[in-house]
């Protein structure tokens, strides 16, 4: 009798031990349940609208969908993130998901991220590791395709005169993907007619605040500039300040491309003080926190998944906002 009361008595505690053994997610973040899982989510910060927006889309969807969202908010410095990371690999979270601020140095924080067997996604922007089983998958925009339909804009608008056209660009974040990307796929399109020369091109760092200081300076500096490209309406939106500070009339005497399509952009397109904007969504939550699941499940993913977005002329904006979700 006790040999029996024993044989079951281990039989059990060893159940319980298998159980907590698990996949090292799930249970072991003490979320409790089986397919509740926990995401580690490293944002940039809180730069842009866009950025809010894609913030806010991130939390609902997680509340929506039952994850248990740790955040953090890197003020755009890369030594933030990985810190980030670093904590999220500690406390055993089930999967990690970030918006890399730049595409390099990221190899070393993935592959502890990778050997703790915690799954990563990357969303909205991309990495420059050459290694891709570092990250289950790449959720966001085609920035190349962002720059060159804001490119084509520029080269239908101007296909009947031969002058010159002078152009000062906002760069965004300097090293980050978009800016990269947007800035080599407008340079594509416009290559293709010399009349087309970018005389000035900085960062403005995706905000209002520096978006107006260099536009300031680019004024100073450029007698004739006939066409702004700023990588995001936040900095747009600055420029237009500037624009307006120097008495001249944004829309007009400046035309201006932006992409993003936040709700302040819409406006000032809509208003006329800017001509044409690409839109990048950041409504990236629901689709973020599926392939989630997925990846925890062990599921087969696709390697990159590009988010449907258009574009808005001035008449299709006052068309838009009313419904616009952002
Ligand atoms: C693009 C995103 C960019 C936006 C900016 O997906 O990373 O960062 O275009 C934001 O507005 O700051």
């Amino acid at each position: 009798m006790v040999k029996r009361v024993t044989t079951l008595l281990l039989a059990t505690a060893m159940a319980a031990i298998l159980a907590g053994c698990g996949s090292g997610g799930a249970t072991s973040s003490g979320s409790g349940g089986d397919d509740k899982i926990t995401m580690g989510f490293a944002q940039v910060g809180a730069e842009s609208g866009w950025r809010t927006a894609n913030t806010k889309s991130v939390q609902e969807s997680a509340k929506a969908a039952g994850v248990e969202l740790k955040f953090s908010d890197a003020q755009q410095k890369q030594e933030n993130q990985i810190k980030a990371i670093r904590s999220y690999i500690q406390q055993k979270v089930d999967v990690i998901a970030f918006s890399p601020v730049v595409e390099s140095g990221w190899d070393t924080v993935l592959k502890e991220a990778k050997d703790a067997k915690i799954p990563v996604i990357l969303t909205d922007r991309a990495v420059d590791s050459k290694d891709t089983s570092l990250y289950k998958t790449f959720l966001g925009s085609d920035f190349v395709e962002e720059g060159k339909k804001a490119g084509q804009w520029l080269v239908d608008q101007y296909k009947d005169t031969k002058d010159p056209v002078n152009i000062v660009e906002l760069q965004g974040t300097t090293g980050s993907a978009p800016a990269n990307d947007r800035k080599a796929g407008f340079g594509q399109v416009i290559a293709a007619d010399p009349k087309f020369k970018i005389i000035a091109s900085q960062t403005g760092d995706f905000t209002r605040a520096k978006g107006k200081e260099v536009m300031d300076a680019f004024l100073k500096a450029n007698p004739k500039i006939d066409v702004l490209f700023a990588h995001n309406d936040d900095m747009g939106l600055g420029a237009i300040e500037a624009i307006e500070g120097a008495g001249k009339v944004p829309g007009k005497d400046i035309k201006i491309i932006t992409i993003d399509a936040v709700h302040d952009g819409m406006q000032a397109l809509a208003d006329g003080k800017i001509n044409y904007i690409v839109e990048c969504s950041p409504l990236l939550g629901p689709q973020l926190m599926d392939l989630s699941k997925k990846v925890v499940k062990g599921e087969q993913v696709p390697a990159r998944v590009v988010t449907e977005e258009s574009a808005f002329t001035q008449e299709q904006a006052k068309q838009a906002l009313p419904s616009r979700k952002y």
